[in-house]
Order: C-alpha cells, then structure tokens, then sequence
C-alpha cells in the first residue's frame, strides 16, 4: 500500500509527457521503468559537413563530456525518402530542396542520446540553428558559418524525438545500459 503523498506523485508522474514517453521508447518493460522516469532521449545527427571536416569525435566528445549517455548510432548515407520523412515539417518553406540535397549529399552519423533534460541540454550544446546566432561555445558556433551548413540536427521536443528515434532506429537498436558514473551525473 502506497502512502498517500506517493501516491499522488505517482499519479501525476504516470499522467506526465515525459512517462509515457519513456514507457513508450522502453517498450514497457517494468524492470526498466524507474531508473529512467527522470530521463529524456534525443536524436541527435552529425551531418554531411560535420562528417566531411572530421568532427564526429569532437562532437560526441562534448554530449559525452556533459554526461549524456550514447543509446545508439550508426553510420550511414541518408537515402531521399527518409531525408523527406525526418524534414517532413519543412516541406513548402525555401530552403527545404537545399536541406534535402545537403542532408543526402555524404554519410552521416545517427545517434540517440539520453540524459535528464536531455533535449533542451543538447539543443543547448549545438546551439541556436543560425551559427551566427549561436552562443560561443556551442557548436554551431565554434564549428559553423552558415545555416544551411550548421553541422548537427538535435531534437526539439519530446514529441519530436520520440518520432526521430523511431524513423532513425529499431527498438532493438537502443541500448538499455548503465554507467558507473551516473550517480554523479544524475541526482536520481
Ligand atoms: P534546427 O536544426 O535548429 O532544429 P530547423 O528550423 O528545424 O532548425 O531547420 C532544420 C534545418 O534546416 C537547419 O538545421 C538547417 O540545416 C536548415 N535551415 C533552416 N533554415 C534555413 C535557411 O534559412 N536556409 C538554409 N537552411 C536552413
Ligand atoms: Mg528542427
């Protein structure tokens, strides 16, 4: 029996976003549950440009260095169809035909990073979508000039990277593990 402010927490936790989202990308498996309510996962992709000048190490090195946890990636080209699956939302703006040809024009790496706040903190690491309009330190800035050559793409939202997680990677792909170095980086 449940103590009735637990319960209530636990109430309002199953009814959460972010829950049902981890249910959801965990395939509901009750062992996984708990350790990763606290946590969000965000696709993130080195683009052709990142991957042409030699920064994959450099960027994985820094969501590493943040304590994210790396829960898949591949290296692969980018075939058209999927390339209009994951840019499907900028279909009809100006620089959408440029955004296909870019994103398909070289290998890519495709990765899936989990971490508390892992969205917001990765957007943060990249940096805002204008390298010119990025902050120093992020890595639109210090890697990037222009916006059609911004070197990553992260996740904007739950929503969002629970659909990227699933048009870039089988369930199967996503690797439930543990680091001895997460009770220093996440609180619970
Ligand atoms: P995001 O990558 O920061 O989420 P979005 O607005 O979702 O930015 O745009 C997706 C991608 O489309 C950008 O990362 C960039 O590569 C490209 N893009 C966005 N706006 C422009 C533009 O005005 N000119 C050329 N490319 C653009
Ligand atoms: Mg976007």
């Amino acid at each position: 029996m449940r103590s009735r402010p637990i319960a209530e927490a636990w109430s309002r936790l199953e009814a959460s976003e972010r829950f049902q989202h981890n249910i959801t990308e965990l395939g509901g498996r009750p062992e996984f549950l708990f350790p990763e309510v606290a946590l969000e996962r965000s696709l993130v992709l080195v683009k052709p440009d990142g991957v042409q000048r030699g920064l994959m190490g450099e960027i994985m090195a820094r969501l590493e260095r943040r304590g994210l946890r790396l829960v898949a990636a591949r290296f692969q080209k980018v075939d058209r169809p999927l390339a209009e699956r994951h840019y499907a939302v900028h279909k009809g703006k100006p620089f959408y035909a440029g955004l296909l040809d870019y994103i398909t024009s070289a290998p890519i790496l495709a990765m899936v990073w989990e971490g508390p706040n892992a969205i917001s903190a990765i957007r943060q690491t990249m940096g805002a979508t204008r390298p010119d309009e990025a902050a120093p330190g992020s890595i639109r800035h210090d890697f990037g000039l222009e916006v059609g050559r911004n070197v990553t793409h992260a996740s904007d939202g739950p929503e969002t990277a629970r659909e990227e997680i699933g048009l870039w990677f089988r369930p199967d792909e996503l690797v439930q593990w543990e680091r001895s170095v997460d009770r220093w980086l996440f609180e619970s």
